[in-house]
């Protein structure tokens, strides 16, 4: 475990895989073993998470077995050396879907957890400052937004937080795994609420092909409200993924993807950003929010538009407090305001530095 543990601290020296075009250096450069892991496309052999509870505690670790068969832990291999745990009270809810464990459990510090191959996705603390991030911090970049796309967000608390926009007039959402439906709706009913709109049509299936059949132009906004990139999410950070939503958005239209923690995968979040830069013509800015149940106590976000209307990510020109009864919608906005929009995009000199895309 020893060597393992070490391995996974390490530094590997590789070439840049974007080669000159990117910085212009073409040099060597140290990626850190979290991002090649999670630039792999499959996970790798004995790296499958599940979850995992030991001692009445859960961490986002996996499950493997040493050189004497003795069942060890590992780190997530997108956040090595690290291990954020939550006291469980309680198991609620525990199956394997077609393509995911899902795990539900009372946690006594967060309320109720829900947790995708061993990877915490929300808990219902502090899922309000992600949702409601990922949702407005797009939506409140453009005037009028009528035609959304969500991607994944089969607990419905994305939806939730789009609702309060009276302007939409259609939400389509396209999640993979019903079980994750089911269970929210079973479990979340803060969340789940939000497939109750009648603007909201579900669509169970894979986001990749969704998008390929979608209409050119159609969506104002969408919203990628994936798990991480290791295995199957893997494609939702890829080109042809962001070709595909660029096609479907109309001409000043808005994406919004989950993008990952910069204190642990700046060169993850600078390959996306380059990609991005490179298909969308309008403006692609990074922000980031304090979620303390994720790994390292952030999360970032991609806002990309497409050529067209120009769009002001960092100046809300839909500012949330003059949406009537939005504030209000359903329940109370609890994290998201107009400030903390601005505020998001701020970065620190680190980030500037080591996102050479951003510049
Ligand atoms: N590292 C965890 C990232 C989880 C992103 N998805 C959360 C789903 C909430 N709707």
């Amino acid at each position: 475990m020893e060597g393992d543990a070490l391995k996974d601290l390490d530094c590997q020296r590789t070439l840049d895989g974007r080669g000159s075009s990117n910085n212009g250096s073409g040099k060597a450069i140290l990626i850190p073993a979290c991002c090649l892991k999670a630039k792999a496309s499959k996970p790798e052999l004995g790296t499958k998470c599940h979850s995992t509870v030991v001692s009445g505690w859960f961490s986002e670790t996996q499950p493997s077995s040493d050189k004497f068969g003795k069942q060890v832990f590992f780190n997530n291999p997108m956040w090595p050396g690290e291990a954020h745990s939550l006291k469980v009270e309680n198991i609620l809810f525990q199956e394997k879907s077609k393509y995911q464990e899902v795990l539900v459990f009372q946690s006594s510090a967060y309320g109720r957890v829900l947790v995708l191959d061993g990877i915490l996705q929300l808990t219902e603390k502090d899922e309000c400052a992600y949702q409601e991030m990922i949702a407005h911090l797009p939506l409140c970049s453009i005037k009028s937004p009528k035609n959304v796309l969500v991607v994944g967000g089969g607990d419905g608390g994305v939806l939730r937080e789009i609702c309060r926009h009276s302007s939409v007039e259609l939400i389509d959402i396209c999640e993979i795994d019903q079980m994750v439906i089911d269970v929210s709706k079973k479990f979340f009913p803060e969340l789940a609420i939000g497939f109750e709109d009648p603007r909201v049509r579900l669509h169970v299936g894979d986001a990749i092909e969704f998008l390929k059949q979608a209409p050119e132009g159609k969506y104002d906004a969408i919203i990628v409200d994936s798990s991480d990139p290791v295995g199957p999410a893997q494609e939702l950070v890829e080109k042809p993924f962001f070709k595909n939503i660029a096609r479907a958005l109309r001409p000043g239209g808005v994406l919004c993807t989950m993008a990952e923690s910069m204190w642990l995968h700046t060169h993850l979040i600078d390959d996306i950003i380059y990609i991005c830069r490179e298909i969308f013509k309008g403006s692609v800015h990074y922000a980031w929010a304090s979620v303390p149940t994720y790994p390292s106590g952030v999360i970032g976000f991609l806002l990309c538009s497409t050529e067209g209307p120009p769009v002001d990510f960092v100046h809300p020109i839909n500012p949330i407090e003059k949406l009537r009864g939005a504030l209000e919608f359903r329940r109370e906005l609890k994290f998201y305001n107009t400030q903390i929009h601005e505020a998001a995009f701020a970065l620190p000199s680190f980030v500037k530095r080591e996102v050479t895309a951003l510049r």
